[in-house]
């Protein structure tokens, strides 16, 4: 049952998490725990100001490490009073790595984490040096700061939670699939502006019709995503028919070179 502790100047983004679908069907369970802490409630002086102008000069200003700290230690002191062991602290942060499904699946296997959610240019550094144990990005683009990734964070792991999803098939599903993209999906009616439904899935072959998903999968990742299909090969995770699949791909690749997939 992970437990979050959001650092934030901004609680209010977690609101809607707390009232609204998956995460709140986590949260009303008790699968899922979340508190914020605002650094404003540890910063000193008559504007309790969190964050100041940066040294060397420059636009915008830097979070001060002193009230992200007292936030911190005020954290973690609550965690320690649950019963709870040390929890890593992961900094959201246009610099990090991007977040990937194993790590998502850890946290949601653990007893969770301290979120430090960044604002304006950046924090001191020497926070990041003393405290944190991993960056985070959500990808290359830039946000106002570290919130709605940290909400995109806690979506993913709620409802990777034991009774969330109501559908336990789709979180298995995920560890299928793990590392390809999605297969295309169809529903009525069997004819929509001409396009027919793919006709291997109204034949109720249950086995033709995962390895028809199991082919548009990879195919589809080896188009958009070749990294991916090459991480799967490098670990071994492809199966016979999958290298068969990924040769007639290649193959394709040399014959029609209209469209290479990026990097591969
Ligand atoms: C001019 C340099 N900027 C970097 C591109 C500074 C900067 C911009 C935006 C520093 C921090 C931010 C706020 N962004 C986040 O805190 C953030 C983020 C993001 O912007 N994109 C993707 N993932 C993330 S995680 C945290």
């Amino acid at each position: 049952m992970p437990r979050f502790d959001v650092l934030t100047l901004f609680a209010g983004y977690f609101e809607p998490l707390r009232s609204q679908g998956i995460c709140r069907r986590a949260f009303d369970s008790g699968a899922l725990q979340l508190r914020t802490w605002n650094p404003r409630d540890h910063a000193s002086g008559a504007h309790r100001s969190v964050d100041d102008r940066p040294y060397g000069g420059g636009p915008g200003m830097v979070m001060l490490a002193e009230p992200l700290l007292g936030a911190l230690r005020a954290a973690q002191d609550a965690r320690a009073s649950a019963g709870l062991g040390p929890a890593p602290v992961l900094l959201f942060s246009p610099t990090g790595r991007a977040l990937r499904q194993p790590e998502v699946q850890r946290l949601a296997a653990s007893e969770g984490a301290v979120l430090v959610c960044g604002r304006y240019e950046g924090i001191d550094q020497r926070f990041i040096d003393h405290y944190v144990d991993a960056e985070i990005s959500l990808g290359d683009f830039v946000l106002s700061g570290g919130e709605i990734p940290a909400l995109a964070l806690l979506d993913a792991v709620a409802r990777l939670l034991p009774g969330v999803l109501g559908d336990e098939l789709s979180a298995q599903q995920d560890s299928f699939s793990d590392g390809l993209l999605d297969c295309p999906h169809y529903t009525r009616p069997p004819v929509f502006e001409g396009s027919e439904v793919p006709q291997v899935l109204l034949g109720g072959d249950h086995a033709r019709i995962a390895r028809w998903r199991r082919d548009r999968m990879l195919e589809l990742s080896w188009r958009r995503r070749p990294e991916l299909v090459l991480e799967l090969e490098r670990a071994g995770r492809l199966d016979r028919h999958d290298l068969r699949l990924l040769a007639v791909l290649r193959e394709r690749d040399t014959q029609d070179p209209g469209t290479p997939p990026a990097g591969a």
